[in-house]
């Protein structure tokens, strides 16, 4: 499939951005070929439609053809799923894992503070993520209101097929994890990004994740407690070894497809 996404011609970004009262509501995105982008554009219609935190006011498509030679192809991180009984034992959890990936605890709490309390000014939600110094805590991103966007990235078909049918098996097919899935598989191949920690904005969807390069991508089953529309993301980076303009662009810029699918392991099995 792949081949026939690279030969059939010109490959293009399409993303969609959902607002209601001047605030971001939602996004998405794919990468597609010509003749699917009629089909691609109609579901991120619907889909920003439907969302759960309120019917859209305003909707905007925006649809780049891309530089073929520009495309960086990658792999899925593996998926493992830890069941704790509420979100102060998750975060205990995040704060482990982050700490293995090496972040520093002091770093990781900052962080995961930031996120209850809304990280940006006003204690509201990111439109996208904090960029956090993995020794410091330091925040380092432009705009602490829009963050820092991860985009252009998607899995290749045969990819999808495959993650749809391995996901399925434990239950966790749904857009949330094929979607962070392939936004923490862009975020963990970027230059000087040490680890990843999420929570969604989305009011009733408790799960979050951290991920790292050696971690891969550890759901744990509650981050927030049920009602909470705070969320967010913490990239956090190599403050001796990171280059920022090379980082944004390639977080925000470069292309990425994900060809091939990690493991997925059964939920509740040990870490
Ligand atoms: N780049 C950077 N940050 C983003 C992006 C992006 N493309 N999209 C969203 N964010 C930030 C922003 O602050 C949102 O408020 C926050 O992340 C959460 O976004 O395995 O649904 O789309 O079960 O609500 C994770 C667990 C679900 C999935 C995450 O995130 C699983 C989720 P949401
Ligand atoms: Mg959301």
């Amino acid at each position: 499939m792949l081949a026939s996404v690279l030969m059939d011609g010109d490959l293009y970004s399409i993303r969609m951005h959902a607002g209601r009262h001047g605030d971001h509501l939602c996004g998405a995105e794919r990468l597609v070929h010509g003749p699917e982008l009629e089909a691609a554009a109609a579901a991120l219609v619907r889909r920003a439609l439907a969302h759960p935190r309120g019917q859209a006011e305003s909707l905007r498509i925006s649809i780049d053809r891309l530089d073929l030679s520009q495309i960086v192809r990658g792999r899925l991180p593996d998926v493992r799923t830890l069941a704790v009984a509420d979100f102060h034992a998750g975060r205990i959890a995040a704060l482990a894992l982050l700490q293995r990936a090496g972040v520093a605890a002091a770093a990781a709490q900052a962080a995961m503070a930031s996120l209850a309390r809304g990280a940006a000014p006003g204690g509201v939600s990111m439109r996208g993520a904090m960029l956090v110094g993995c020794v410091s805590g330091r925040r380092f991103e432009p705009d602490r209101a829009r963050g820092v966007r991860a985009s252009r990235m998607d899995l290749a078909p045969a990819a999808a097929a495959a993650l749809g049918a391995a996901l399925s098996r434990h239950g966790l097919d749904n857009p949330q994890v094929r979607e962070a899935l392939v936004l923490a598989a862009k975020v963990l191949a970027a230059p000087g990004i040490v680890a990843e920690l999420c929570w969604s904005d989305d009011p009733d969807y408790t799960t979050g994740y951290v991920a790292a390069p050696d971690l891969g991508y550890v759901r744990i089953s509650e981050l927030k407690p049920r009602g909470e529309e705070r969320g967010g993301r913490a990239f956090f980076v190599a403050e001796d070894a990171w280059d920022p303009q090379r980082l944004l662009a390639f977080l925000q810029d470069v292309p990425f497809l994900a060809e091939d699918i990690g493991t997925v392991f059964p939920p509740g099995e040990n870490l």
